[in-house]
């Protein structure tokens, strides 16, 4: 466990800012569906001397010498991962998950190219195709949505019929807040009716694919995997690379390095190196059903109490409540509201959303970093009691005081991985 005492001695300014950031992950409810708490041993090699070392190019093919040891950590890194996702190929070195989306269309795709998405609003992401990125002057995109957002069933047929008049080049599933399982059959079908490579960015649900909890993409077909490392999958911030068939990985060799990122961050390979290693173990597995449980759970409760939940349910680890239907009020209002009692979560649009970007109708909430502290169903319900009442009381500030408080005595039962004060 660190220890931080140079860094006391060295920076008091940043010493003091990470103890209060720890005291923040201790007495509060982490509830960003995209994040979570990495164990001390992925903690650990953060902040190890793979800092000091570069690394371009690949295990037994680097620019650079002194690389019997960063070999060895990122050969172990893309072992596990083919292991954990049945992949014959495996990139560990995007920085992050946009850099890796980036770095995969520029395998898979020449400037101009077609690529279907879901629409960001339907639970898509930005890096599949919002106008406000720069991908957008590179490629044409095009959107799939929800037939049914009561069900959130994909409109598949529609998707189909797009597919045929558009001819995309690539189908791109994933997303960052959808609470339902895809149908990857499906989509691989639609592909293979046009010609289209099939790409899974799996960032938000990697680790329940990991802990078999939901469906591989790859088991389906599918030709490429993205996805960040640090959500449901409890490593370090990264991204990832996957794909089914060798050959295919050798394209996104290319585009990762030299094509589009320099040395890799060594320190964050060999840590993901570790993540992957506990994501192999029957523990990971039982958290992953875990964090599914937990979330079916709080949303099953949620509704029960009159919350209107998008899609009225969840197949994965988040759901997105509707704030207007629910309680008349923003997605921005309710996410203040819950940050003043310690429950951290985040504004979302919805689909069909008429209000804007930063203050949408809902909010997206999620169980990944509330199961790692071990928290299970009855503690959803708690969870859920303190946000009801903090709706019911939000013009009361001195209930509203009481009941931060109680958040922080119910958080001091369910200690943080590596957080020792
Ligand atoms: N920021 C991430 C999320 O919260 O889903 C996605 O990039």
């Amino acid at each position: 466990m660190p220890t931080y005492t140079s860094l006391q001695t060295e920076d008091p300014a940043i010493y003091e800012a990470l103890v209060g950031e720890m005291k923040r992950q201790t007495e509060g409810v982490e509830m960003i569906a995209s994040e979570n708490y990495v164990s001390p041993a992925v903690l650990e090699c953060m902040g190890t001397v793979f800092n000091n070392k570069y690394s371009e190019g690949y295990p037994g093919k680097r620019y650079y010498a002194g690389q019997e040891f960063t070999d060895a950590v990122e050969n172990l890194a893309i072992e596990r991962a083919k292991q954990l996702f049945d992949a014959a190929h495996a990139n560990v070195q995007p920085h992050a998950g946009a850099p890796a989306n980036v770095a995969m269309y520029f395998a898979l795709l020449e400037p101009g190219d077609t690529v279907m998405g879901m629409d960001l609003s339907h639970g898509g992401h930005l890096t599949h195709g919002h106008p406000v990125t720069y991908l957008t002057k590179i490629f044409k995109f095009i959107r799939y949505k929800m037939k049914d957002i009561e069900t959130g069933e994909i409109d598949y047929d529609e998707m189909r019929q797009v597919a045929l008049k558009e001819k995309p080049k690539m189908i791109l599933a994933g997303f960052s807040a959808y609470p339902r399982e895809l149908n990857y059959a499906k989509m691989k079908a639609i592909a293979d009716e046009v010609g289209a490579v099939t790409v899974a960015d799996m960032a938000h649900i990697a680790g329940l694919i990991a802990g078999k909890v939901l469906r591989n993409p790859f088991h389906d077909g599918f030709d490429v995997i993205t996805t960040t490392t640090h959500k449901t999958l409890r490593g370090p911030r990264g991204g990832m690379i996957l794909t089914r068939e060798a050959e295919l990985g050798k394209k996104i060799d290319k585009s990762v390095f030299p094509g589009f990122q320099g040395g890799p961050i060594m320190q964050m390979v060999a840590a993901k190196a570790v993540a992957f290693g506990e994501a192999l173990k029957p523990e990971f597995r039982q958290y992953a059903k875990q964090v599914v449980v937990n979330s079916k759970h709080l949303a099953a409760y949620l509704m029960v109490k009159g919350v209107k939940l998008v899609t009225n349910g969840t197949d994965n680890h988040l759901m997105l409540i509707d704030c207007v239907k629910s309680w008349n009020l923003g997605g921005n209002e309710i996410e203040t509201l819950f940050d003043r009692i310690g429950i951290t979560l985040n504004k979302n649009m919805i689909a069909n959303d008429t209000r804007k970007p930063m203050d949408p109708s809902g909010v997206r909430l999620g169980t990944p970093a509330i199961t790692t502290r071990g928290m299970k169903e009855k503690e959803m319900e708690k969870l859920a009691d303190f946000m009801l009442t903090a709706v019911a009381s939000r013009a009361d500030e001195t209930a509203l005081l009481k009941l931060h408080e109680e958040v922080k005595t119910f958080c001091r039962k369910f200690p943080v991985p590596g957080i020792t004060t």
